[in-house]
């Protein structure tokens, strides 16, 4: 009797979300992401790049005569803090996601969005993971650690030609894993000196800082997020570390030079090329500009996703969940990115990768 109570209101909850999302005046998008926490940077300059694409659907009226609303799902980068706000932005009816960014949360998020038939398009989450589970409903517009983590050490054996390599990570499900990636693409002729994680939130990492330093490695590899990322730099320096520090698009913040200081100059990243001055993202950059000021390097990531789901919608001619995960699989959009079409796991078809360095406070794509 209560087994059949209890499905009876589980049915009864489904179809009135269900109900709810068709009958609503609004179309509601989840931004999912660290919204607030230590890396609010990242998850503000997501909320900015999706308001500026819904601005301009809204502008011309929005989507299928209906307005569309950002709901927040803050996770803060916690994997826990992402379940709940997966289930959240489900329950608040809506009808497509972006984000994650951390691969630890997009990850867990991704089978409840699953569950729930609900497309979600990461503009940040790099793990393959996250698109080798085999949902339908899992997509990104960046690329994955496999592809960055062997530029990585391409540019490492061959450019800088380091013979003797340290590689930290921060323990989590993209660091590590990016680390890994980046070990592989070495190959037997760089000789791996030290591989170690680190523990996200410390602040004094001076007994493995000093460590690498005894070690007298030609470079230093971090997996993770800039917020470690700056404090390492900086304590390495801090304690005669002379090699060059290199680490992938976690790192890609100007926060890692407010953290790290001046000890973040010559420190390479690996990520997208530059959009700042490329002709397919003037108009993002300009607007962006106007109304929230110098984009965050992932905005216009987030900008493209949330263009790409409303496109979908739009060519739906409805939000019914089959017919929009078609059209998502079958974008073919020209964005401020580039051309983005999607391959069978929900990958990008190309997504290139270059090098970065930091030079007088700024990253600057090396040529
Ligand atoms: N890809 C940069 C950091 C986000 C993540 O994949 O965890």
């Amino acid at each position: 009797m209560r087994k059949w109570l209890v499905i009876g209101l589980c049915l009864l909850a489904a179809a009135c979300t269900k109900q709810g999302a068709e009958q609503s005046d609004v179309i509601r998008i989840g931004a999912a992401g660290p919204l607030t926490g230590d890396m609010a940077v990242f998850g503000q300059d997501q909320l900015n790049g999706m308001r500026l694409a819904v601005e301009e659907w809204n502008a011309t009226g929005g989507v299928l005569g209906k307005k569309i609303v950002i709901v927040e799902g803050d996770d803060q980068r916690d994997p826990k803090q992402a379940v709940s706000a997966a289930n959240k932005l489900v329950n608040d009816g809506v009808v497509g996601v972006v984000g994650h960014f951390n691969s630890n949360c997009s990850i867990p998020a991704s089978a409840i969005y699953s569950k729930a038939g609900i497309p979600q398009i990461s503009h940040g989450s790099t793990n393959p993971q996250y698109t080798e589970q085999g949902f339908d409903t899992a997509f990104r517009v960046c690329g994955r650690d496999d592809q960055q983590g062997k530029v990585a050490a391409t540019f490492a054996a061959t450019k800088l030609k380091a013979g003797r390599i340290a590689i930290l990570h921060d323990k989590t499900t993209y660091g590590q894993g990016l680390a890994e990636e980046f070990r592989k693409g070495l190959g037997t002729v760089p000789q791996v000196i030290l591989f170690e994680g680190v523990t996200v939130g410390e602040k004094d990492y001076s007994p493995v800082v000093t460590k690498i330093t005894s070690l007298k490695p030609d470079l230093l590899f971090f997996g993770g997020i800039y917020v470690e990322g700056g404090l390492l730099i900086k304590q390495f320096k801090g304690v005669g570390g002379v090699a060059p520090f290199i680490g992938g698009d976690g790192i890609m913040s100007e926060e890692l030079v407010k953290i790290g200081g001046p000890a973040t100059d010559g420190t390479y990243a690996t990520f997208g090329p530059d959009t700042k001055e490329s002709p397919a993202a003037k108009g993002f950059n300009e607007n962006y500009r106007k109304k929230y000021g110098e984009p965050g390097v992932y905005s216009v990531y987030a900008y493209d996703a949330t263009h790409i789901l409303l496109q979908a919608i739009k060519k739906s001619g409805s939000t019914e969940k089959k017919k929009l995960l078609e059209n998502i699989k079958a974008t073919d959009y020209q964005g401020a990115l580039g051309r983005i079409q999607f391959d069978a796991k929900g990958d990008m078809k190309q997504s290139p990768y270059v090098v970065w360095k930091v030079e007088g406070g700024k990253f600057r794509q090396i040529k």
